[in-house]
């Protein structure tokens, strides 16, 4: 074990209120592409870029195009927990950790057992029609081609904010409210460049903030402790 990992065990040790933001990159190692990784899907080809596909915008008007890119790239193909997504688990478990603040979409922490997540960007488990709200299962979406369909004739959608969508008031006020009162802030796999979520870690008050990133991010210099490494196997050595 390295130092900075030996240091961020101690202080995880020492604590009993631990909140963790995370990004994308909690569940590379699970198989699931990020986007701003080299081998990202910002970084993969297609007709449109990634952003605007992902846009509340795109989806209205060209919802064909839009399926077609998520039948391709955002379908759940079975992926498991990591080593990143049981650890956050078993400290909450142990009454170490308070919270699980997450942008991914795929439902990894929660199938890690992870019981409090607050899921800023939404999720790709649950869907609903886009005209009336009725709500379906993830199933009629991840199992199907095409565009899926309500009887009401509206488009389903999955329940994820797109680029242009507010994120939920109750989500937000939540991850403030457990980020203030954080004794240590973990955060991690995220390049903090979409907002109003990467704002979100200037609510912290602590000194005790640890960035655990395999890539470089604008937030390094505010960090107590910054681990430029994968999470994963980070984790699995807590
Ligand atoms: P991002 O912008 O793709 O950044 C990911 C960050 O994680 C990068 O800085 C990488 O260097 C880093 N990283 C990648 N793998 C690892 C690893 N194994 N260990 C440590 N760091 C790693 O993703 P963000 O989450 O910051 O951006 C927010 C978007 C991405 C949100 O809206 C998400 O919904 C969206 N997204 C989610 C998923 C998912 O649910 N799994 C997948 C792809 C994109």
């Amino acid at each position: 074990m390295n130092e900075s990992i030996r240091q961020l065990k101690e202080l995880v040790e020492a604590s009993d209120n631990i909140v963790f933001f995370g990004g994308a990159g909690v569940s590379t190692e699970s198989g699931i592409p990020d986007f701003r990784s080299v081998d990202g899907l910002y970084n993969q080809k297609y007709a449109y870029p990634p952003e605007r596909i992902l846009s509340h915008s795109f989806f209205e008007r060209n919802p064909e195009e839009y399926y077609r890119f998520h039948h391709d790239k955002l379908r759940l193909t079975g992926a498991k927990p990591n080593a990143a997504h049981l650890k956050l688990a078993e400290w909450e478990r142990q009454g170490k950790l308070k919270a699980v603040i997450t942008q991914n979409i795929d439902g990894l922490h929660q199938a890690a057992g992870s019981r409090n997540v607050i899921e800023l960007h939404g999720t790709l488990l649950r869907s609903y029609c886009a005209r009336c709200r009725k709500e379906y299962p993830y199933e009629i979406i991840n199992d199907g081609t095409g565009v899926p369909r309500c009887g009401c004739g509206g488009v389903i959608r999955p329940d994820i904010v797109f680029y242009e969508e507010a994120l939920n008031e109750d989500d937000l006020a939540a991850a403030v409210h457990y980020i203030r009162e954080a004794d240590m802030l973990i955060i991690g796999g995220t390049s903090l460049v979409v907002y109003p979520a990467a704002g979100l870690i200037n609510y912290y008050r602590g000194d005790k903030l640890v960035l655990v990133n395999k890539g470089e991010t604008s937030q390094d210099s505010y960090a107590n402790l910054v681990i430029r490494e994968k999470i994963g196997e980070v984790f699995s050595q807590l």
